[in-house]
């Protein structure tokens, strides 16, 4: 009796003999490998998928596709991973996949070593789905993420015509008054509760820019009553390859020069295409960018060092304490500094006590936001809010 199997692979090529040997590697990999001679024949699946562990797949193929057999594959199953196998690949199908949540792209001819490392951590990522699906239904929230498409698909479509939208305060570090508003999203939907949860439920589903439509949208009417305050929008970084974001004649676009986009630094901006130039036209048109969640988690600063921001952000991990924390005191001071020195103005984030807020005023940050001053809410009276 052989070793039990690593898990279960679906692998997809009309290519038989590429088909053969990709089978017998990851046979001696030590798993079980299920074949399928293109997307059409790899749908006899659809219904066992839960039995799957990752598929492997060819893009290109007679009858049915890999984009296709992925998009079939999501109306079933949010969460098994799909490698895709291309000789060509190409942006705008990069762009596709990435939307319908493709694992990741191989290059043809494809790399040994590589299949064996992505497959290992695509099980992996599988694994880690179930459990967490598990550990949720144990604390019983198993509702809060759906597992099938339709539950979740479901979710997202109420939690789209409740969405609201927030407005937090930033003031002016030196005299309070109001510098602009942050705009926030709200949907009273309780199996999406909270922002995060209406972000994963629209990546798990590839409905980021329809998110990213709707919260534009509803954002800029109330603000038509603010005159001369300066309106935060965050985008995420999916938004940025939304052609929509770029019509001049959106109803943001149209108010651009009050307008500071944020984009966060925590998901990283790698890939998106022509990220330069699609920055240096947003500018064109008049909007003004800041880097949000500066100091939170990760490391690199490639969301920095890409944007050359007008307005940074500081996250409010980094501002919790300060006044207690003599290392974060040193980061956010000289954070500042080398801010000023590039001329971008600094915002400190989620400012909750008169302590932190004075030692903030001190190291010279420009703007705050927090609790302190005012929590998110709805600011103009008399304005319809829900679209
Ligand atoms: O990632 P971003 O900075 O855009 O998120 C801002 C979030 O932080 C909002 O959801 C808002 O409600 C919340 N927030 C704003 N001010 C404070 C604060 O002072 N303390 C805490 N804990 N949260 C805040
Ligand atoms: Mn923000």
């Amino acid at each position: 009796m052989s070793a039990p199997s690593k898990g279960r692979l679906l692998l997809v090529d009309d290519d038989e003999g590429l088909r053969r040997a990709l089978a017998r590697f990851l046979e001696r990999a030590g798993y079980e490998v299920v074949v399928a001679t293109n997307g059409r024949d790899a749908t006899r699946w659809i219904a066992d998928l839960a039995s799957v562990d990752a598929i492997i797949s060819d893009l290109n193929m007679p009858e049915m596709g890999g984009l296709e057999l992925l998009r079939a594959v999501r109306e079933h199953d949010l969460d098994v991973p799909v490698l895709l196998m291309t000789a060509g690949p190409d942006i705008a199908s990069a762009i596709e996949a990435i939307d319908y949540g493709a694992y990741k792209y191989l290059p043809k001819p494809v790399d040994l070593d590589v299949l064996q490392d992505s497959v290992h951590r695509a099980v992996a990522v599988r694994k880690m789905a179930r459990l967490k699906r598990e550990a949720l239904s144990l604390v019983g929230q198993s509702s809060v993420l759906a597992a099938d498409r339709a539950g979740l698909e479901a979710s997202f479509d109420r939690a789209l015509r409740v969405a609201w939208m927030a407005y937090q305060p930033i003031v002016r570090a030196a005299d309070g008054s109001i510098f602009g508003y942050e705009a926030l999203l709200r949907a009273d939907e309780p199996t999406l509760p909270n922002p995060g949860a209406i972000l994963e439920a629209a990546e798990r589903l590839g409905r980021m820019h329809e998110l990213g439509r709707t919260v534009r949208s509803i954002t800029v009417v109330p603000m038509a009553r603010a005159e001369g305050a300066t309106l935060f929008v965050n985008l995420h970084p999916n938004d940025l390859t939304d052609p929509t974001l770029f019509d001049r004649m959106s109803p943001l676009a149209l108010m651009a020069s009050t307008v500071v986009l944020e984009i966060t630094e925590r998901a990283a901006l790698d890939d998106i295409s022509d990220l330069r130039t699609r920055v240096a036209r947003l500018r064109t048109m008049g909007f003004r960018l800041a880097v949000d969640d500066l100091g939170a988690g990760y490391a690199g600063l490639t969301t920095f060092a890409t944007l050359e921001p007008e307005v940074v952000k500081l996250d409010m991990s980094l501002v919790r304490d300060v006044d207690k924390n003599p290392v974060k005191r040193r980061v956010i001071d000289k954070m500042t500094a080398l801010s000023h020195e590039l001329n971008m103005l600094v915002v400190a984030e989620g400012v909750e006590t008169v302590a932190e807020r004075d030692v903030l005023r001190a190291v010279g940050c420009d703007l705050l936001q927090g609790y302190l001053i005012a929590r998110p809410g709805r600011p103009f009276p008399g304005v319809v809010w829900s679209v």
